[in-house]
């Protein structure tokens, strides 16, 4: 009996991509709730999102040489900018000066250099109007004029966004829902992530639990996992997405607890932010190539 999902114990190193607009004020991939800005505000980045330089090849190039063999790519982060030309919201990159389906160049070169593509894609949505705003990371947003929160109007959304992702972009090798609210449970959003694609892997920030669990920023002091996991970290310690002023750790400390996660049984997925223009920053750069001579002879 062969189940596609066991990749898991063999993809045991993966590349984690946030990029959006959050790239352009390049300090938090939360600015809207963390910063002081409004949403509305924030939104204006659209109108400066042109990323000449992006270039997936480059990305995976340099996943390839960390010793990477996936990439999990933030397709919509809690700012609800979507990184693809979805047909359900206009807050999206192809009507950025840009205006290129950045996902779909993304997918096309993970393709053709068989690199397996997962999607992060966060619950939590600052720009929808049906989207609660309740529970972390939403204390001081309240109802905007014109919004109408309705999580089961939301979940429609979310779920033709999902059928959008999983069938226009190839196959994708997980589904990395961010944080949802524990009491807007709903199975049947990941019952459709499955039938849309049965080999996927699902983690266990959704809707509804999932295969593998995803701590973050956190290695246990010993012991091992009990089910299948992949923590995630980001090469700075203060943001995920492109921060100019990032304090970045030092390669040691990366590989020390990559090397404790994987003693663990877990697998390791870490983050880089591309800056507003889509290149990764020669620090990070440095850094997973360091990684990646450690990695590619332990
Ligand atoms: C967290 C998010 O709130 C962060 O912004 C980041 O995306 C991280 C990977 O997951 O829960």
């Amino acid at each position: 009996f062969h189940d596609a999902r066991d990749r898991f114990f063999e993809l045991r190193f993966g590349m984690f991509v946030h990029w959006g607009l959050y790239a352009i004020p390049a300090w938090h991939e939360q600015l809207p709730w963390r910063g002081n800005i409004t949403r509305r505000q924030y939104e204006q980045f659209i109108h400066e999102f042109n990323p000449q330089d992006f270039d997936p090849n480059a990305w995976i190039d340099l996943a390839e040489e960390a010793g990477m063999q996936y990439l999990c790519f933030t397709t919509k982060h809690h700012d609800g900018f979507c990184m693809w030309d979805t047909a359900h919201s206009e807050y999206k990159v192809t009507n950025s000066p840009y205006g290129k389906d950045v996902l779909a160049m993304l997918a096309e070169a993970c393709q053709k250099r068989n690199f397996p593509l997962s999607l992060y894609y966060s619950c939590p949505d600052w720009h929808h109007p049906n989207y609660p705003n309740q529970g972390r990371h939403h204390e001081m947003f309240g109802p905007r004029p014109g919004d109408e929160p309705d999580i089961e109007q939301y979940y429609e959304y979310v779920k033709k966004q999902v059928q959008e992702l999983l069938t226009q972009y190839g196959p994708i090798y997980q589904f990395f829902w961010d944080v949802n609210v524990a009491e807007y449970h709903n199975p049947a959003i990941n019952e459709l992530v499955r039938s849309l694609q049965p080999d996927i892997l699902i983690n266990n920030r959704g809707p509804d639990k999932g295969d593998y669990s995803t701590p973050e920023r956190h290695v246990p002091d010993g012991g091992y996992f009990r089910t299948p996991t992949e923590a995630c970290q980001s090469v700075g310690r203060e943001s995920w997405g492109y921060r100019k002023d990032e304090d970045y750790y030092a390669s040691k400390f990366l590989m020390q607890s990559m090397d404790k996660i994987m003693a663990m049984g877990g697998n390791y997925l870490l983050n880089v932010g591309p800056t507003e223009k889509g290149k990764i920053v020669q620090e990070n750069m440095d850094t997973l190539r360091r990684i990646g001579r450690w990695y590619k002879k332990v």
